[in-house]
């Protein structure tokens, strides 16, 4: 009895050693970033979006993930949409180069640096000098910033669900929970709930490697 006792807790403590020292895989990027130095605070500031995304069930899904997309689309043809009615100054429904010139006329010079004239013509698709809400839709995007850690705020709700632990096409609160706990654990060495300053520099040399390799990408 007492043997068995003995031996059990003995096999025990070897598994949780073991665990311990295998290494554990490092988390993705966009869980790294923004990680702050406080666990808690941390796990709330991730949790507290993540109730909202996922939908009354607490659980990411596919359907969650569609909606994400129907949103991003829609908010991608406002912002395609948006330099037809801030330029149709007289509101006819035409917008021409004179009415695009004046609108943005207070522009920044990045913007400005991209050239006043192709950039209507870029809107202008039929090219009789006149820019129509349809052919504001159908040009194709000015160039935008690059979006941080390559993801969008919809790709990142996807590689969300593909983190589910046991595939069951659902991250449920929890499941979310336990990925965000073992992403601070893997800075936080001694486990304090907190980030020191040498675990600190470990966090931001992953980051600044991730963005030099990202921009050597981006680069070539
Ligand atoms: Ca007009
Ligand atoms: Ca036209
Ligand atoms: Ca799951
Ligand atoms: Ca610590």
């Amino acid at each position: 009895m007492r043997a068995g006792f003995v031996f059990a807790a003995v096999f025990l403590s070897v598994a949780a050693m073991s665990a311990r020292a295998e290494t554990p895989a490092a988390p993705p990027i966009f869980l790294v970033e923004d990680m702050g130095n406080a666990r808690d605070q941390y796990v709330s500031s991730h949790l507290e979006p993540f109730a909202v995304y996922s939908g009354a069930d607490r659980a990411l899904d596919e359907d969650d993930i569609a909606r994400f997309r129907q949103v991003d689309a829609a908010r991608q043809r406002a912002v395609a949409a948006m330099p037809f009615f801030t330029g149709d100054l007289d509101a006819d429904g035409r917008m021409t180069l004179d009415e695009y010139k004046l609108a943005n006329l207070y522009e920044s010079r990045d913007e400005a640096e991209l050239g006043m004239k192709a950039r209507f013509a870029n809107f202008d698709r039929n090219g009789d000098g006149i820019v129509t809400l349809d052919e504001a839709l159908k040009s194709p995007p000015l160039p935008r910033m690059p979006l941080a850690y390559g993801l969008s705020d919809t790709e990142r709700v996807a590689a969300l669900l593909a983190l589910d632990p046991n595939k069951d096409g659902k991250l449920t609160e929890d499941e979310f929970k336990a990925l965000l706990l073992s992403a601070f654990s893997f800075y936080d060495k001694n486990g304090d709930g907190a980030l020191s300053k040498a675990e600190k520099a470990e966090r931001a040399a992953t980051v600044r490697q991730f963005r030099e390799e990202q921009e050597k990408r981006e680069k070539p």
